[in-house]
């Protein structure tokens, strides 16, 4: 039979089965000593093949090929990694324009992590029920028109007003998704404005958790009543990120990556090259400010990194 993790426990796995039952799985011996490197061969997401044993147990014998995953080193000096969560159709960023301000900083790290990790986002602004005052309503058309030219979808919603809650549920229908964001920008709140049970469910685990009673990290999958999955974990709020060259950083920031064609040197870094058309583009406002400083900053983090 085929079927979706939807928990693991890191020796036991919940798996829905195409035909609607659940399953406890158990994974066959081999299957374990095939990726060494990482400490759970099996993730939340991943579709994998499976023998009954009786009526509620089965064994995997498979996994199927992932599209994606989410990866997190088990430690920094470890070569072990942990994947947190796999087939990840679409990340939703939740920001807010005020109580709190979300850093564009924190927005731009988080877009270049699921650009690397191949899982498409869509930024959420929420609370759009408090837009009221002429700057906070700048500040928004202003960040639209930044994540615009870097070709990225931003929906203002209201998970209080129920604001284009229905169109958040059309867009997640059918997917596998993460809700990421800071603590406080409304997280929760949405998911209890898209499906009130569910949400109910969620919150009792993570109290749980609070409690101690988990001590692992492993993800859960619940299902919405309109259809879709949402993965919940605590390392889900800001997937951190991966290790990657710094010349390879341009091709997560879509619109420098676009224009970069055009700097005189195929290596150019934009930091310092004459002749960069990103430069020149940063200077005529064709690239905004922030995208370029947060390209930077990253760029500098990782030198740093890789140098110690
Ligand atoms: N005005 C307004 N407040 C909201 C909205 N969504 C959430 N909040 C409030 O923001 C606070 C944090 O919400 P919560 O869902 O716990 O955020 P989380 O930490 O991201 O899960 C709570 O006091 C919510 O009532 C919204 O759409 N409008
Ligand atoms: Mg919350
Ligand atoms: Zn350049």
């Amino acid at each position: 039979m085929k079927g979706l993790v939807v928990k693991s426990t890191g020796s036991w796995y919940r798996v829905l089965a195409d035909n609607r039952s659940v399953f406890e799985c158990r994974i066959k011996g081999k299957l374990r000593l095939d990726d060494s490197k990482s400490t759970n061969p099996i993730a939340v997401g991943d579709r994998v093949e499976f023998t009954l044993e009786d009526n509620t147990r089965g064994i995997i014998s498979e996994i199927l090929e992932r599209k994606n995953y989410i990866i997190r080193k088990a430690s920094n000096l470890s070569k072990q990694s942990h994947v947190i969560a796999a087939n990840v159709d679409r990340a939703y960023l939740v920001v807010t324009i005020h109580s709190p301000q979300t850093l564009l900083s924190f927005i731009d790290r988080f877009l270049v992590s699921a650009h690397a990790y191949d899982i498409p986002c869509t930024i959420v602004v929420n609370k759009y029920d408090t837009l009221v005052s002429e700057p906070d309503i700048t500040l928004f058309e202003e960040w639209k028109r930044i994540y615009d030219l870097a070709g990225y979808e931003l929906l203002e919603v209201s998970a209080h007003s129920g604001h284009n809650i229905q169109t958040l549920k059309h867009q997640m229908k059918g997917n596998i998704c993460v809700f990421a964001g800071n603590s406080g920008v409304g997280k929760s709140s949405l998911i209890h404005a898209l499906d009130p049970q569910t949400s109910v469910k969620i919150q009792e685990i993570s109290k749980a958790h609070s409690k101690g009673q988990h001590t692992t990290t492993f993800a859960e999958m619940f299902e919405l009543d309109f259809g879709a999955y949402i993965i919940d974990t605590p390392g889900i709020k800001a997937f951190g990120l991966l290790d990657f060259d710094t010349d390879e950083l341009a091709h997560y920031f879509p619109e420098i990556f676009r224009i970069s064609s055009r700097c005189q040197f195929h290596n150019c870094t934009h930091l310092h090259e004459p002749n960069c058309a990103v430069l020149e583009a940063v200077e005529r406002g064709e690239i905004p400010v922030s995208r370029f400083e947060n390209y930077v900053s990253i760029c500098f983090d990782e030198q740093t990194k890789h140098r110690k």
